[in-house]
């Protein structure tokens, strides 16, 4: 079983707009911004969809960063998250319900408040480079299994 979902970073150096996740999965962590993919929509129909509900931006030039597979331990659900990464966008981002947006630089991320694999991938992100990663977490989110590459494309 697996579910899509997406995500994506605003990065223009050295500024990097992540939000506070304020309710549900991932609440209280610093996130970039995404979430479930829906019936009959593509992916980067639902990166543009789901920053717009999230931050109030509009995101039109999107580049493909890579695949982050999550699972948890016990559970044989997979979350496969497609991650973007997006230079320009256009409006004032503003926080919603779900979340809280705010510039970091990028040498002082919020890393002890983020999904622990997040350090692992930010530095390939932050050079631009391509990945394709696996996590398994125990209950607790530490993670128990790591796998990340770097690729060319798809
Ligand atoms: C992350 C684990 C995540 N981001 N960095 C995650 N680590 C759907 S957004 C998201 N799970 N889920």
């Amino acid at each position: 079983m697996s579910k899509i979902a997406t995500l994506c970073l605003i990065y223009q150096h050295p500024k990097i707009l992540l939000g506070m996740k304020k309710r549900g999965f991932g609440v209280d962590k610093w996130n970039g911004f995404g979430g479930k993919v829906e019936m009959g929509e593509t992916i980067s129909q639902a990166v543009k969809r789901e920053f717009l509900e999230e931050a109030g931006v509009k995101v039109e030039q999107i580049e493909w960063v890579g695949i982050l597979n999550f699972q948890q331990e016990n559970d044989p659900e997979v979350l496969e998250v497609h991650l973007f990464r997006a230079n320009d966008f256009e409006g004032e981002p503003r926080e919603s319900d779900e979340m809280r947006p705010q510039w970091f630089n990028c040498d002082e991320l919020p890393f002890a408040e983020m999904w622990p694999d997040d350090i692992h991938w930010m530095p390939l992100f932050l050079e631009g480079k391509k990945f394709k990663g696996k996590f398994l977490f125990d209950a607790k989110n530490n993670i128990l299994e790591k796998e990340l590459e770097i690729v060319e494309d798809l």
